[in-house]
């Protein structure tokens, strides 16, 4: 008999690296059941981790009741619930640092796309208007302008060089101020926005930052104000969004994330102009996905080993 760890998959990650995991353990794919209840049932109780891309709630903790690890593909754990998993023992390790460059890449894609309109502009191109219409109007600037991050740990701070580089001027929001930055701190979110032209938001997600970003911080952004999420849905209150946008006392946002995901909220569909929308994407290359996955699986296998675990963030 082997004596491979069982973990149970709750959700698909990248591919070739789940595939990795198959070296070190047996693998069961709860997400290709078709009668989930049944597949718990039998594999659960064999299982000594569990393996999620999105969520790990009480049930799926309940269903594993041998369980001593949760693997979390990703740096935000807000769909796990650590207190459950702590309560009864089980460590939760995430992918934290390997997915920096790549986020920090998305966030100033997001942002270049929306000041200068590429994704409207390429529609208009090919919609043959440039030779009916005449030349595109008039965009805004991404450099000269000032950046407000909202959250300047791991990823913030690699945001932060790229848009240094990009010759913005930089403040950023936490609960507690760096003293290693040369950045502009505001403790107050609202007051922040007043004096930037540009808002990223990148803390994690879960109730501490719920709907952080909320109607007077986008009416202190102003008309011509840009707000990025690179964070979390839930960080940003979209009733509020969808209002300040249509009533543009916000001028543009350009969102990766959602709070219903992967539903979009649908007015966001009709804002062509001023709305950059991308499914999640941030970390999603075949290089930043394959090292997260590594993260995971090296996890794994210190903890079949005995040896420490490598990310722990309980
Ligand atoms: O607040 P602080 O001083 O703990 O700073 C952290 C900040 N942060 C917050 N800022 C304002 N209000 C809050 N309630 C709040 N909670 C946390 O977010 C810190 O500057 C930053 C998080 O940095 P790291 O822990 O290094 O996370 P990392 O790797 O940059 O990823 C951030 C998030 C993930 O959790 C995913 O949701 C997303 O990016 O991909």
């Amino acid at each position: 008999m082997s004596d491979k760890p069982h973990v149970m998959i709750h959700s698909s990650w990248y591919p070739p690296a789940l595939a990795r995991l198959d070296e070190i353990a047996i693998t069961h794919h709860l997400y290709k059941a078709d009668d989930k209840a049944a597949f718990l049932a039998e594999h659960g109780p064999k299982c000594s981790a569990i393996g999620t891309m999105h969520s790990c709630d009480v049930s799926l903790i309940e269903a594993c009741p041998n369980a001593e690890l949760i693997l979390n593909f990703g740096v935000g754990y807000d769909g796990v619930d650590v207190a459950k998993a702590s309560e009864r023992g089980i460590k939760v390790v995430n992918t934290p640092a390997v997915l920096n460059d790549c986020v920090a890449d998305m966030a100033l894609a997001l942002l270049l796309s929306s000041r200068r309109r590429v994704v409207h502009a390429d529609a208009y191109a090919r919609a043959g208007r440039w030779a009916a219409e005449g030349d595109y109007p008039y965009t805004l600037n991404a450099h000269s302008t000032k950046v407000g991050i909202v959250g300047l740990g791991r990823i913030g701070m690699e945001i932060a060089n790229r848009c240094a580089a990009f010759k913005m001027e930089i403040a950023y929001h936490k609960r507690t101020p760096r003293d290693d930055v040369p950045f502009k701190y505001y403790a107050d979110l609202v007051e922040m926005a007043r004096d930037c032209d540009i808002m990223i938001a990148i803390t994690p997600g879960g109730d501490a930052t719920r709907n952080l970003i909320s109607r007077p911080v986008m009416d202190a952004l102003g008309p011509e104000g840009l707000l990025v999420n690179v964070a979390r849905g839930s960080v940003v209150d979209h009733d509020a969004l969808i209002a300040a946008l249509n009533e543009g006392t916000l001028g543009a946002a350009a969102l990766d994330v959602y709070p219903s995901e992967p539903n979009i909220p649908e007015a966001l569909f009709e804002m062509r102009e001023n709305v950059v929308l991308t499914p999640h994407i941030a970390s999603a290359t075949h290089y930043t996905r394959m090292a997260m996955g590594m993260v995971l699986y090296d996890n794994l296998k210190a903890k079949t080993e005995g040896r420490e675990l490598i990310t722990p963030v309980n």
